[in-house]
């Protein structure tokens, strides 16, 4: 069986936690009602009642919620909380998936002398966070961890959902599509243009409509899905092998546009390699030792294959951000894939701008080939900057 655990309102809470008097208030996390350009990162479940959430326009925020407290957080101190908390999560599991900063897969096989069965495991887990940080988390149990994710987020605030095993197709057929994880806003736009509002209207479409409708790979996806089987991505530990590629620095490196340069350079050797072989991957992993070589390893898995040299940097780059504890020298920089699938054919994958920015990279890719000394490549510029 798979944990899925996920912090609840995770900023706000730490700000809630370090500030009683802000407890039971509405606090909004992503800046000062004057910063006019900033975006909500969460807010807590007092604000959230307002309407208020994560990705929202602070503006609208404040529209919404002007008695909010609006701060603008400390990135450090949630870091340092969040590695509390995957600490207190590896007491419970030999097996920790960390896939943000607030949130893990635990896979729990084999710990029931220890903990007793799942259900007794998540409340001692709950326990254990909320003494140890002060803070709640929500937990999911199922089968696999495409449903405990599920689970979890259908639990929150401060919840433990357990689909037992022989549920999985049940729970998922009764499902709002809007809670499929992997169905992003393109997909959700299509689920409403055909009318498709649960899990179960989806179980009624055969293989061939649901890839007509979604693409293949997508489409066969949700087939899966809605029969309550995991995202072979999360939950095979097999996949077809894996690829990566590092760099050792010869001084150590503290430079963050040299280190984030080097990892450009990394992902541009990996997603030539991958189109290559005509392969895909879903699940990207960087690598990063200081220069004490202590080393940090993240990963991070998406219902979406890498399509572009653009998004395998932004996915390292996240999870490299993530990880990285700023000031300390690096001595190796790395990243990977794991679980590579057969490449993709078939077009309707991806949309219009992935298939042009494909095709712009595997043009460069046989020119590359041809005249391997012209070392042509993308600019950095091109491609996206992420807030740290
Ligand atoms: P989430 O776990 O998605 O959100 P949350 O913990 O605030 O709320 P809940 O899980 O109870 O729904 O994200 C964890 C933290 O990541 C969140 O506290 C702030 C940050 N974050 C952003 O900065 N921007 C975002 O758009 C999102 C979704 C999260
Ligand atoms: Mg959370």
């Amino acid at each position: 069986m798979y944990i899925h655990a996920d912090l609840d309102a995770f900023y706000a809470s730490v700000e809630q936690l370090d500030h009683p008097e802000y407890a039971g208030k509405p606090v909004i996390v992503g800046g000062l009602p004057g910063d006019r350009r900033s975006v909500v990162s969460t807010a807590s479940y007092e604000a959230r009642k307002f309407g208020v959430h994560s990705a929202m326009p602070l503006v609208q925020a404040l529209k919404r919620c002007p008695q909010g407290i609006y701060l603008r957080g400390r990135m450090e101190r949630y870091r340092e909380m969040s590695e509390r908390i995957m600490g207190i999560f590896g007491d419970f599991s030999p097996e920790v998936r960390q896939l943000s900063v607030d949130e893990a897969f635990l896979d729990i096989s084999g710990t029931e002398k220890l903990f007793g069965p799942p259900e007794a495991l998540a409340k001692k887990l709950k326990a254990a966070v909320r003494e140890k940080t002060g803070l709640t988390v929500s937990v999911g149990i199922a089968s696999n961890r495409y449903i405990a994710k599920i689970a979890s987020g259908m639990s929150k605030p401060d919840g433990l959902f357990l689909i037992p095993p022989g549920g999985e197709e049940a729970f998922m057929r009764s499902l709002p599509v809007g809670k499929i994880w992997g169905a992003g806003e393109k997909t959700q736009e299509i689920f409403r243009k055909h009318g498709l509002k649960t899990g179960e209207d989806l179980y009624r479409l055969s293989p061939g409509t649901l890839s007509a409708m979604f693409g293949k790979s997508f489409g066969n996806f949700l087939y899966r899905a809605v029969r309550g089987e995991g995202a072979e991505s999360f939950d095979s530990e097999r996949g077809e092998g894996s690829m990566s590629a590092e760099r050792t620095f010869p001084y150590d490196l503290y430079d963050r546009f040299a280190i984030e340069s080097a990892l450009l350079d990394i992902c541009e050797s990996l997603i030539w390699r991958l189109l290559g072989e005509g392969r895909q991957a879903r699940t990207v992993q960087v690598k990063i030792r200081y220069k004490d070589f202590s080393s940090v390893l993240a990963r991070e898995s998406s219902p979406n294959p890498v399509v572009s040299l653009n998004d395998l940097y932004a996915r390292a780059l996240a999870l490299f951000r993530k990880k990285y504890q700023d000031g300390r020298g690096l001595r190796l920089l790395g990243a990977g894939l794991m679980n590579l699938e057969e490449g993709p054919r078939q077009k309707e994958l991806f949309g219009a701008q992935d298939e042009k920015e494909r095709n712009l990279e595997k043009a460069i890719l046989e020119i590359n080939r041809k005249f391997p000394s012209a070392a042509l490549r993308r600019s950095r510029s091109k491609l996206p900057e992420q807030d740290p």
